[in-house]
């Protein structure tokens, strides 16, 4: 079956999607220089004048933008229309200061339901679809920007929100929900949570995860899928770019399709800041070719990943990025080494006895950085035996030390212990600075 939403902007031939992006680069450029102030003074004092890109490799010429411009110019600084003109507001949460404050105009709500419809119809979304939407509604771009991705290939939307897992539950049985969005996290959770609960996992229909907002290893989702019988796909953006609909896997999951006509997107080296090449890995920068309410030049985004624009199997042509590795300052570096906690999940996840649920506490002892990461026992682990649980304890110690480089102290909880989340989990506690 053929899965491409539209064909005219993901089968397009590469220098046809080169040629649009330029056209859009010289075009976003001069109008976040007339239209934004903080732009006008950022490019003059660069000594960059808008008529300067000529061609796509210009874009170096630009400086980055940070999150830290960005709350700087909180709420409505970085808005390049006049008030009237925004029709929608959203907002990050952010663990500390201001939130990073985003404004759509009608175009922009517009553009964001046509991408976000490229990525669910690429994996069999349609109108036969049933979904249930549990991430939050609210400043969380989440919800909203999947709610109308998914309408707009005609799916019945159920707008759960997040929270109440039980209730989650019942509506799945009842209304028959055959494609869940939420966090993998969440999604784990559920399954745990309708197990207790003493359902069977016949009651549901599930068949579809567009997941998303935080990362999965392989093999997470593989225990997603076997938990649920489903097909799970990434979904990836962030709010100060718009929200989900930057990229996402198609049916081969072979990388995350980019919707390149709407984002440029260039990897960096977050130390040097020095451009990569195809293929090479490092911090993804983002620039909005075609943002009216608040475009962004050169993001940074922290998220480290590579890009590759061979064409896809599935057809489309779109440069493709790998699974997000981590953020560059989700990045531990201890006692030299970077540790990344996807490194950390990939290892438990394929042990016997472990559960999906782990968290990893990083302290300062003397000069020394250490790694304590906790892990869950299934419940069938016999908690009496101490010999049993020890021979548990190395066999993780041993592993992660092969995949980490460094000894990590492996600590067990017992079953159900670490806390669930129902957003994005948070899996670190870094308590080096207290
Ligand atoms: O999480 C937007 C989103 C919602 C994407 C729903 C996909 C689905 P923020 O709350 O601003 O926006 O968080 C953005 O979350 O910089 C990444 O570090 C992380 N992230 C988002 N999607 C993925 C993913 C939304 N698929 C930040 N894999 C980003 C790994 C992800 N990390």
């Amino acid at each position: 079956m053929d899965l491409i939403w539209n064909k005219a902007a993901e089968t397009m031939k590469r220098a046809d999607i080169e040629k649009l992006q330029l056209e859009r680069l010289q075009h976003i450029v001069k109008y976040c220089y007339e239209n934004v102030p903080f732009y006008t003074k950022k490019l003059d004092e660069a000594g960059v004048k808008p008529e300067m890109i000529k061609t796509l490799e210009d874009i170096k010429l630009i400086p980055l933008t940070t999150k830290e411009d960005l709350r700087d110019n909180y709420p409505f600084g970085m808005l390049a229309v006049p008030q009237n003109k925004i029709v929608r507001i959203h907002a990050s949460s952010g663990t500390t200061g201001n939130p990073t404050v985003v404004g759509y105009t009608q175009k922009d709500i517009d553009v964001w339901a046509e991408d976000m419809a490229r990525l669910v119809y690429a994996v069999g979304a349609n109108s036969d679809t049933v979904v249930q939407i549990c991430f939050g509604y609210g400043l969380f771009t989440g919800a909203l920007g999947l709610h109308y991705g998914l309408e707009k290939v005609g799916a019945s939307v159920i707008p759960a929100s997040s929270g109440n897992t039980e209730k989650q539950l019942k509506l799945m049985r009842d209304f028959g929900t055959n494609c869940l969005v939420s966090t993998p996290s969440y999604a784990l959770y559920l399954a745990e949570k309708s197990k207790e609960l003493g359902f069977s996992m016949d009651e549901y229909k599930i068949r579809l995860g567009l997941l998303g907002s935080e990362g999965t290893t392989p093999e997470m989702r593989d225990q997603i899928e076997a938990a649920w019988g489903m097909f799970v796909t990434d979904n990836y953006g962030m709010s100060e770019i718009g929200g989900p609909g930057m990229s996402g896997e198609c049916m081969e999951r072979n990388g995350l399709h980019i919707n390149e006509d709407h984002f440029l997107c260039e990897i960096i080296n977050s130390q040097t800041l020095e451009v990569l090449g195809e293929g090479e890995v490092g911090e993804m920068v983002v620039t909005t070719l075609t943002k009216e309410g608040m475009p962004l030049l050169r993001y940074r985004t922290k998220d480290i990943t590579r890009i590759t624009y061979e064409p896809c199997r599935c057809g489309r042509t779109t440069a493709r990025m790998d699974k997000i590795k981590g953020r560059s300052d989700d990045m531990l570096k201890i006692r030299g080494v970077n540790v990344f906690p996807s490194q950390v999940e990939s290892v438990l996840i394929g042990l016997d006895d472990i559960a999906p649920h782990y968290q990893l506490i990083v302290r300062r002892e003397g000069f020394q950085d250490t790694l304590e990461v906790k892990v869950e026992l299934l419940e069938n682990v016999p908690l009496e035996k101490f010999s049993a649980l020890e021979k548990i304890q190395r066999t993780v110690e041993s592993k992660l030390q092969t995949v980490l480089g460094i000894k990590a102290k492996v600590t067990l909880a017992e079953p159900k212990s670490l806390e669930r989340f129902q957003g994005k989990a948070k899996r670190i506690l870094d308590l080096r600075n207290q």
